[in-house]
């Protein structure tokens, strides 16, 4: 059953932080039974529950479509003593401690929500955090009720052979009737959204883990025996996070078994239950004919990132779910370390800040910005935001930066330990960094409470008669819904200044913390001009305006020794390049072509660097750093300059092309950076016009031993008017028609095709017979894809915010979370042209008018008109 708002007149309730109030009852121990089956299932629960303090409520337990079909009260009916709150069970108790039982059925079958106990591909598998749990059985569904699990399943034989839920396995065997049982325990108390159950017939990638004090864990990921090749990767990321976690956070695997099930229909990414962990397939299964170096990637993150939630998560979870960024910041945190730690740091960082700038950026510039520590919600699913994760991630990472990382260490090891086993705050999270470091964390605290991106801005003066330099730092935080005025925030700056002449760093990076509104810093000992780098490693958050000019950042992209610092001194030449372009119509591209070129011609730099220094920012990016975004005059603004780049430079992307072309398919950081580069140096080509670019392109997509070349040459063809376009879109299709997974990639990258037939492309692509409204991977494969091309979506026609708005509305029908996620793009219109805002504010309008629409669809629209 939906969860319907009914009536425009009556929003959802707003739930706020400030009205936390502890459980009521606990419930320390839980047994379940279910009777398994597709259509019908029947889930028997037996809660011993215990009075919470001094009080006199009744026992509330949630529920959510569920009728009862009996309650027990100590074993008996008394039918008088419990009710219907809505959709909750009410039950007034005498006694402090009871024994409460319920029968419910639930029709797998038939939630097409993906939340609670669901059907996907033949099999039985369950989704509850954060309030699924409440669509199985009654319960108190919040995260700070915590409890044993005993769970017993029964289910036939020859369908579900494989009866899998958290813990260990204590007991099991055959029924008649081809039936079997199985049962579970789990020693640890957890709250109801890390319960999780699987029934499935699959086949396992078996394989163990000897932990640093010798315990054997055996290891299992499940999936169809078709898939059973593509789990190795997955595999090997699982026995490596856990060996991270124990040398870097000191934290060891604490049951003898962990399972990882691989779901074709799943929200979201995956889900760390305890010792069972369901997963999207797409982040379990690779291997080179069908996953790309970015998958690859992606499954080992993802892996890492809910292994690691068995502590930042589980053995310490959270109060409530204001706190969600406690554990998913933190998280995150955890496997882009991990991630920086298998291959290159410098890479992974490019990446990570260029997905908070895709993403993070423009939500907190935009009506759904929030703090990452949120004050309210209407619908907690509509949090799981760019903020609370990347964001949160990066607050994370600043108080490691402040602290130190021994200090940061003795910070949480001292948060696991006195936390272990409770639902805590954020706020338990900067005590125990405060208590460990004894360094005054007050200020720092504005970075859960204040939501936007502050702004810095940066002048440097020299004074060479005294050797001195004075560098202003000015911040400002923009306001955001709810918070019109602003404190100013602590933001770690990492500086250096380089002599412009000598190219020699003076002193040293310093670590500057600007804390004020204005500050002022000075530098001794600076003999010759100095070449400001800020912000180096993306220590902070923020977007820094520095007054440097293009000699500067062309200097600072050759010669800067951090990393991160000499990609963004070449990103940002780029962007005043552009910007400049579109404001005048005409720009200078020689200091970027040179500056591309240096890089292209500088031996000591890796594959891997080259391709992510050398890339244009995407047409979003620039859009976000002009008052208006104009989405044609961007395109072709970046289009002249591609060009420019491609036939001028257009020997050295031969050279870098051909450096890689015969390499056979390796998985390893340098081949895969060599991919990369090889890919991005086809489509300098491709946009240098060169005559003989589509027969390479072609030649690279047919011949490719790998997904990754295949892909690439594929996204180059999909944007361009050559004949080889149709026919290598078809032949992928061909080759890939019965893998889901590669089949979205088909959607996405038409999707993503910067040709002007692009909107009608993806209409018509919604209506091939491939194009599902029941799978949120292919929802999102054509959908959110296109939803990013700022070209195709900002169409003037307004056609591109029809579709989404008409998608929206059909898939808030079966599934409300997934349409809900589908609607942020809408809620840029500030940032457009008038014309495209009331479009874009029409299709909002037609949203929040329909009747019936879910709360959390109703959340994000009606927000996103504000
Ligand atoms: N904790 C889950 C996310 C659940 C999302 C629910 N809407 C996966 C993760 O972040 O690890
Ligand atoms: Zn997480």
């Amino acid at each position: 059953m939906l969860d319907v708002q009914t009536s425009a007149a009556a929003p959802p309730p707003v739930i706020r932080r400030e009205d936390y109030r502890p459980p009521d009852w606990l419930v320390p121990d839980v047994e379940l039974d279910f009777i398994l089956d597709p259509t019908k299932t029947l889930v028997r629960s037996r809660l011993s529950v215990t009075r919470n303090g001094g009080h006199n409520h009744p026992l509330k337990l949630d529920g959510d479509g569920l009728t009862p079909i009996a309650v027990r009260i100590d074993g008996e009916a008394q039918a008088d003593a419990w009710r219907m709150d809505g959709s909750a069970l009410l039950i007034d108790l005498p006694g402090d401690e009871h024994v409460i039982e319920t029968e419910v059925e639930i029709a797998p079958e038939k939630n097409s929500q993906l939340m609670g106990l669901y059907a996907s591909g033949g099999m039985l598998c369950s989704q509850c955090e954060p309030e699924g749990f409440r669509r199985i059985t009654f319960f108190p569904d919040r995260p700070d009720v915590l409890s044993r699990y005993l769970v017993r399943m029964e289910a036939d034989k020859a369908r579900f052979p494989v009866l899998l839920s958290n813990g260990d396995h204590v007991d099991g065997g055959d029924l008649s009737d081809g039936r079997h049982w199985a049962q579970w325990r789990d020693p640890f108390f957890k709250p109801t959204y890390l319960f999780a159950l699987v029934a499935a017939n699959l086949v396992a990638n078996r394989d163990s883990f000897a932990t640093r004090s010798g315990k054997e864990v055996e290891l299992a990921i499940w999936v169809t025996p078709d898939d059973l090749p593509r789990t190795e990767h997955a595999m090997a990321a699982l026995k490596a996070s856990m060996a991270w976690d124990e040398k870097v956070y000191g934290r060891e695997y604490d049951l003898g078994e962990f399972n990882i099930v691989a779901v074709a229909d799943f929200n979201f990414g995956a889900m760390e239950n305890k010792s069972l962990n369901i997963f999207n397939s797409r982040y379990v299964l690779a291997d080179p004919d069908t996953a790309t170096d970015m998958d690859y990637d992606g499954v080992a993150g993802v892996v890492a990132h809910e292994y690691f939630h068995n502590w930042s998560g589980n053995r310490v979870t959270c109060r409530d779910w204001f706190q969600l960024s406690l554990k998913e910041g933190f998280t995150v945190f955890r496997d882009q370390s991990f991630s920086a730690d298998q291959g290159s740091a410098a890479v992974k960082r490019i990446e990570d800040v260029r997905g908070l700038r895709a993403s993070q950026f423009p939500e907190d510039a935009g009506p759904l910005a929030h703090p990452i520590r949120p004050e309210s919600y209407m619908e907690i699913s509509n949090f799981y935001t760019a903020t609370v994760y990347s964001k949160g991630a990066e607050v994370v990472r600043m108080l490691q930066t402040i602290l130190g990382p021994e200090n940061f260490r003795k910070g949480s090891d001292l948060y696991f330990d006195r936390h272990d086993g409770q639902a805590v705050t954020c706020e338990d999270f900067v005590v125990a960094m405060e208590d460990a470091s004894g360094v005054d964390l007050t200020q720092f605290r504005l970075w859960y409470s204040q939501a936007g991106t502050p702004k810095v801005k940066a002048s440097l003066v020299h004074e060479p008669a005294g050797g001195q330099a004075r560098l202003t730092l000015e911040q400002d935080v923009p306001s955001t819904p709810g918070q019109p005025a602003k404190k100013p925030m602590p933001i770690p700056l990492r500086v250096a200044l380089y002599g412009e002449v000598t190219g020699q760093i003076f002193g040293g990076e310093r670590l500057v913390m600007l804390e004020d509104a204005h500050q002022e810093i000075l530098f001794e000992g600076i003999g010759e001009r100095p070449v400001l780098s800020i912000n180096r490693g993306f220590s902070a958050p923020v977007t820094v305006l520095a007054d440097r000019s293009p000699a500067d950042l062309a200097f600072l992209s050759a010669q800067d020794d951090d990393p991160f610092a000499r990609y963004e001194a070449m990103q940002q030449l780029m962007v005043d390049t552009l910007v400049g372009a579109v404001a005048r119509g005409e720009a200078d591209h020689g200091p970027v072509i040179e500056a591309v070129q240096e890089t292209l011609l500088n031996p000591a730099l890796d594959a891997a660097f080259i391709a992510e220094a050398v890339l244009l920012p995407s047409e979003s990016f620039i859009g976000d750093q002009m008052p208006v975004v104009d989405p044609m005059a961007i395109h072709l603004a970046r289009e002249a300059l591609r060009r420019d780049l491609g036939l001028e430079l257009e020997d050295e992307w031969r050279a870098s092309y051909a450096k890689t072309h015969a390499n056979r398919y390796e998985y390893n950081p340098a081949a895969k950076g060599l991919r990369r580069l090889k890919t991005v140096s086809l489509g300098y080509l491709a946009a240098s016009e060169a005559e003989d670019a589509p027969v390479i392109a072609f030649r690279q997509f047919r011949d490719a031993d790998n997904m990754t070349d295949r892909q690439g040459a594929l996204g180059t063809l999909a944007n361009s008017l050559w004949a080889e376009r149709d026919e290598a879109l078809k032949m992928f299709y061909d080759r890939y028609r019965d893998n889901g997974l590669v089949i979205d990639k088909w959607f996405t990258t038409q999707a993503l095709s910067s040709r002007d037939d692009t909107p009608e492309a993806v209409e018509a692509l919604a209506r091939h017979p491939d194009f599902t409204l029941a799978n949120p991977n292919r929802i999102r494969s054509l959908v959110s894809a296109f939803s990013v091309n700022q070209k195709g979506f900002n169409h003037a026609s307004g056609r591109g915010y029809r579709f989404l708005a008409d998608m929206v509305l059909a898939v808030d029908k079966l599934n409300p979370q997934t349409a809900a996620k589908l609607v942020p793009p809408l809620g840029r219109w500030r940032r457009f042209d008038e014309a495209r805002a009331a479009l874009m504010r029409a299709e909002l309008e037609r949203i929040v008018a329909t009747p019936g629409l879910s709360k959390d669809v109703f959340e994000q629209a009606s927000k996103s008109l504000n």
